[in-house]
């Protein structure tokens, strides 16, 4: 691709261009005969899905990688094939995004409503989901065949999917109809579905995506894999509070874990805080539909100062991550985890 590196791009654009690229070859996929009506389908449905996030975990390939050749410019052809890595990323959070939607019956998400929920898309946004998660193995193989880490890469892709619907049905069926249970919400619990649901894929695959594009063998990092799943982890805790104290406009979605019964970190911290008649009150109110219901549960989380406890996990769970990270032999590698830590530290969205 010609001006890839161009003075004037910086990395986000060059990013977004990359985008484009990629849309466009899929839109001419030779494996399918796209009519006019299919090929809009396809294109809508990509550009309402996959380019309007942060974009963190997509830009963290490159930004990794780059840290990896330690100073060493990286060619056309190695930022063109980290920005595909990070797209794909980006595709695979779609994917994930648009199911999990529906399954959290969600209204909003990145600022405008549900893919599902947009007229005359409905259900057949679970086959646009579908569609997003077929997208990636074309993507790697079109730019990836012939690379000695091709299969690494597949494997990767398929072990960090597994995982997160693994995680995703843990959360699902902890809030099944009839067995709502407030009493199996417990922190090891709630890591457990975390750790699986969000900081695979969210964390540890984009770092892995760069290491095996270094020639590295993911074998030999394990301990860069610990750390980022706890970074996941506290990733993910943020997640929880946004939901409740976070502001709609600002991350673009309506919170729904209170009306879902989720095993959201606030309402195991409510648990391991509150006296009894305070449990009560969550035994009663928590994982109903009404918004009376849940402005009870909302009360009762700023009585017992949620908001200050999670201030202080906050701070201490980035003490706990830098200081794993200043254990790493590697001064690359803890340029890497830095960088990405202080992309989420104290986030508003
Ligand atoms: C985040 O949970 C987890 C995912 C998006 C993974 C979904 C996995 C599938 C296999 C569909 P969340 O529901 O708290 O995210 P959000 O708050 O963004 O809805
Ligand atoms: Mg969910
Ligand atoms: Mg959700
Ligand atoms: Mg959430």
């Amino acid at each position: 691709m010609a001006a890839l590196n161009g003075a004037t791009g910086d990395l986000k654009s060059t990013f977004r261009l990359v985008y484009s690229k990629l849309k466009s070859q899929l839109l001419q996929d030779p494996a399918f005969e796209f009519t006019d009506d299919s090929r809009q389908w396809v294109e809508r449905m990509l550009d309402y899905n996959v380019p309007g996030g942060k974009l963190n975990r997509g830009l963290s390939v490159i930004d990794s990688y780059k840290l990896l050749k330690e100073g060493k410019e990286l060619t056309e052809d190695e930022i063109f094939l980290a920005c595909t890595l990070g797209w794909c990323i980006e595709w695979l959070q779609a994917y994930f995004l648009v199911l999990d939607d529906i399954m959290d019956n969600s209204h909003t998400r990145r600022g405008q409503p549900c893919w599902f929920r947009v007229p005359k898309v409905g259900l057949i946004a679970a086959n646009d989901g579908i569609l997003l998660r077929n997208h990636i193995p074309r993507i790697l193989r079109r730019h990836f065949r012939e690379k000695p880490y091709y299969v690494d890469l597949l494997d990767l892709f398929n072990e960090v999917e597994f995982q997160t619907a693994s995680g995703q049905m843990i959360d699902l069926i902890t809030t099944l109809e009839g067995e709502k249970d407030l009493s199996k919400y417990t922190m090891p619990l709630h890591h457990r579905i975390v750790q699986y649901k969000t900081a695979y894929y969210s964390f540890y695959l984009p770092v892995a995506c760069a290491l095996l594009m270094s020639g590295e063998k993911l074998d030999d990092h394990i301990h860069v894999k610990d750390i980022l799943i706890e970074m996941g982890t506290y990733f993910q805790v943020q997640d929880d509070y946004l939901d409740c104290f976070g502001d709609p406009k600002v991350i673009g979605k309506i919170g729904t874990d209170i009306e879902d019964f989720k095993c959201s970190w606030l309402v195991v911290k409510a648990l391991e805080l509150a006296n009894e008649e305070q449990k009560k009150l969550l035994y009663e109110y928590y994982g109903k539909p009404d918004p009376d219901s849940v402005a009870k549960v909302k009360e009762l989380y700023q009585a017992l100062d949620l908001q200050g406890v999670f201030e202080e996990y906050e701070k201490e769970s980035y003490k706990k991550l830098i200081s794993s990270i200043k254990d790493h032999p590697s001064k690359a590698v803890q340029a890497v985890l830095e960088s990405f830590l202080e992309k989420i530290y104290k986030r508003q969205k």
